[in-house]
């Protein structure tokens, strides 16, 4: 297939090459510097298998996989806060040849094991190292570029493999949608480790030939700053808008740097009307919203030239069939806005299947190849599309970040002052949704404390799966099979 970045090789077409690529804080890259520390870096990675990527919010992990991209190598994004259970099953998972980190980052002993490759961002350095021409545009669409570790309903996170021809199409589609281009300068403060803040905010504006400015980590101020200076989009999650909604009446630069953007756009979970109403009514801005998951990459999106409607998420991009299905697979074919099923997609957007799971792989695709999303919505009459909610109760949402119930139970199982536990979602103005924790303790003189139990599951598994509220029950309500009954608790 042709260059996942050609303004890489050719430079952008209505740019020279001088033109930044990447800004993280002070540190940042030309497309010509870019070129040439990722070139130098990706042969290096040439021959070997999939590599692992120590995931920081910095200018070394946008390096790293843009290296192996280009060196035709999987690159496995890890969360650098993903605790030891969670590190561990990933590695002995995916198996990588070596680990990329940033020089001076300090890797946990998980990684022990592993070839470490230092990133250099030095331009200098990188020159005379790379020659001869890169077998990146000899790589078939069918290659796999990413293997995203993604948390299923139970068990551990599945890793989903991402193929090239995946990430050019949901890119030139998103590129159709929004008519962006490389021109445009994208801020945002996403975490490197997940198809929004990886594929969409750095290979995104990559693709484009356009550049992007990460903040490290999300600030209200940093997305002032940077819009006041000639960025002309955001992406976020909603807790990111909600916090800009909060901050909003304070604020009077905020508002006038979010009124100047070209593009606000939400995505990973569903952003509040309220939300949508007040940064519009303080910024005559409407925020878009688009829809998709990391199986799939994006499969709809409210368009730049179409009519923003609050609490839709928008029409099929180009490329993508997205049909509506009843309980028994068939399809619904009313637009009446009333009618629920749940989403199906097809189309070149969708991963190849779940590294190591065939069983499920097959489990989550139609006899016809339509694959599952588990997402429920209805449809308008002219095909925007609202999502109306989830099949599993057992997935939460929080922060933008998808966990399952069933990780977060058996890290509770671990601990010794637990019994038995239960895990559901209720509802958080902030964080769309918060982890509750249901808890019978072994002793119930001296029951674990939210703080013990959230620092537990933040070490085994990772901070944003730490449960926010705990309560201490003396039995589960159970059905007759023994299955607890989450309803039973108030929620789920
Ligand atoms: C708190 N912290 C702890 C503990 N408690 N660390 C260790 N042990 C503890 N017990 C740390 C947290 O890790 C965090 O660190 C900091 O303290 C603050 O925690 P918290 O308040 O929970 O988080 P936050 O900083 O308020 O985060 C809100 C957020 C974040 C910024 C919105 O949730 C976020 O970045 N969400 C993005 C999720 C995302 O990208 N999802 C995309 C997947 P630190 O700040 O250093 O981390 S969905 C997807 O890709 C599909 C395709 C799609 O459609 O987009
Ligand atoms: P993940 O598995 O982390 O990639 O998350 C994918 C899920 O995020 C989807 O299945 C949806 O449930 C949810 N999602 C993504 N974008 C939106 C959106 N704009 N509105 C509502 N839910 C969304």
């Amino acid at each position: 297939m042709s260059s996942l970045f050609p303004a890489l090789t050719e430079g952008p077409t209505d740019a020279p090459t001088d033109r930044p690529a990447l800004r993280f804080g002070d540190r940042s890259l030309t497309y010509a510097e870019l070129g040439a520390v990722a070139d130098a870096l990706a042969h290096r990675l040439t021959g070997h298998g999939r590599v692992a990527v120590w995931a920081t919010a910095e200018l070394e992990t946008a390096v790293a996989v843009v290296a192996a991209l280009r060196a035709g190598v999987a690159a496995v994004p890890l969360n650098p806060k993903s605790g030891e259970k969670e590190l561990g099953h990933i590695l002995t998972d995916s198996a990588p040849a070596l680990v990329l980190a940033a020089p001076g980052d300090e890797l946990p002993t998980a990684l022990a094991g592993l070839t470490r490759l230092d990133v250099s961002i030095d331009p200098a350095a990188a020159d005379a190292a790379a020659t001869g021409p890169l077998p990146d545009t000899h790589a078939s669409d069918e290659d796999p570029a990413l293997v995203v570790y993604t948390s299923g309903t139970t068990g551990p996170p599945k890793g989903a493999v991402i193929p090239r021809r995946a990430i050019a199409t949901t890119l030139d589609a998103l590129a159709d949608a929004w008519q962006w281009t490389g021109a445009d300068v994208l801020v945002h403060g996403l975490p490197l480790f997940h198809v929004h803040g990886l594929v969409l905010g750095i290979l995104g504006p990559l693709r484009r030939g356009g550049s992007v400015r990460h903040l490290g980590r999300f600030s209200t101020d940093g997305v002032t700053r940077e819009l006041t200076d000639g960025a002309t989009m955001l992406f976020g999650v909603p807790t990111m808008y909600h916090r800009i909604a909060e901050t909003l009446p304070d604020e009077p630069a905020l508002a006038k740097a979010l009124s100047r953007a070209r593009l606000l756009v939400s995505g990973s979970a569903a952003l509040p009307v309220h939300d949508h109403e007040r940064i519009t009514t303080a910024t005559g801005q409407r925020v878009i919203e688009r829809y998709g998951m990391t199986e799939t990459l994006m499969n709809t999106s409210v368009r730049a030239d179409g009519e923003a409607r609050a609490g839709t998420v928008g029409v099929p991009l180009p490329g993508v069939e997205l049909r509506l299905v009843e309980d028994d697979g068939s399809p619904i074919t009313s637009y009446d806005a009333e009618t629920v099923g749940e989403i199906q997609v097809r189309g070149p957007n969708l991963f190849t299947g779940y590294l190591n799971r065939p069983d499920a792989s097959a489990a989550a695709f139609t006899a016809d190849g339509w694959f599952r999303t588990g997402d429920m919505a209805v449809r308008d009459p002219d095909g925007y599309v609202r999502i109306v909610g989830r099949k599993a109760t057992d997935l939460i949402k929080s922060g933008g970040y998808k966990i399952g119930a069933g990780e977060i139970e058996n890290a509770l199982l671990e601990h010794p002052g637990v019994r038995e536990a239960a895990v559901t979602g209720e509802p958080d103005a902030d964080l769309g949704e918060r982890i509750v924790a249901w808890v019978v303790p072994a002793d119930p003189q001296s029951p674990p404390t939210v703080q013990e139990l959230a620092d537990h599951v933040a070490r085994r598994l990772a901070p944003h799966k730490r449960p926010r509220v705990v309560h201490h029950l003396d039995t589960l309500p159970r059905n007759d099979m023994g299955k607890i009954m989450k309803r039973a608790l108030g929620h789920g």
